[in-house]
């Protein structure tokens, strides 16, 4: 008997390039077959305006908890993983993308390093991560102490379709 992993990360999902909605559901797949890892909840997934330079295509969006033996930073190898095995191409910042996958969340916890920022620096501006976010886990409580859902009613209304 293997015993259950112990964190709790939540992993947002984001592509505007080649497919996107395959691109996404793909990914999914991926995730919920990574090791070290199961899969507790997926969001729908969402269309959404981009935020940023707008002249360039809408996004999927989704979000995705998992359980998780793997510290942050293995986490976040294995997502880098996925994104390139998607040929991720960051041609620009703020610019359109095959896959992105941010970590958005590790239990409770707070963390900035040079490399990882955890809760994601732009998690509370976004209302792409911040509802299907919700969806998935509506008593979520931030590592700030204030409801997930607060703070989603209270981020600027962009563009956002669910769509399956
Ligand atoms: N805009 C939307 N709607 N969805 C994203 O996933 C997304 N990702 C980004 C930027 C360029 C900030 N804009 C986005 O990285």
């Amino acid at each position: 008997m293997t015993a259950t992993p112990s964190h709790l990360a939540y992993i947002g999902l984001g592509s505007n390039l080649g497919r996107p909605v395959e691109q996404v559901s793909s990914a999914l797949v991926e995730l919920a077959e990574l090791a070290e890892c199961e899969l507790v909840a997926a969001s729908s997934l969402y269309r959404s305006a981009p935020v940023g330079p707008q002249d360039q295509p809408d996004y999927i969006n989704a979000v995705v908890a998992l359980r998780s033996r793997l510290n942050p930073l293995e986490l976040l190898k294995a997502l880098q993983a996925i994104e390139q095995a998607h040929e991720r191409v960051r041609l620009e910042r703020w610019g359109p993308r095959t896959l992105d996958l941010d970590l958005l969340l590790y239990d409770g916890l707070r963390i900035g390093s040079e490399v990882l920022s955890v809760p994601h620096p732009e998690l509370y501006r976004r209302n792409f991560v911040l509802i299907p976010l919700l969806e998935i886990a509506p008593d979520l409580v931030m590592p700030c102490g204030r409801p997930l859902a607060a703070l989603a009613a209270a981020c600027p209304g962009q563009r956002l379709e669910r769509i399956r």
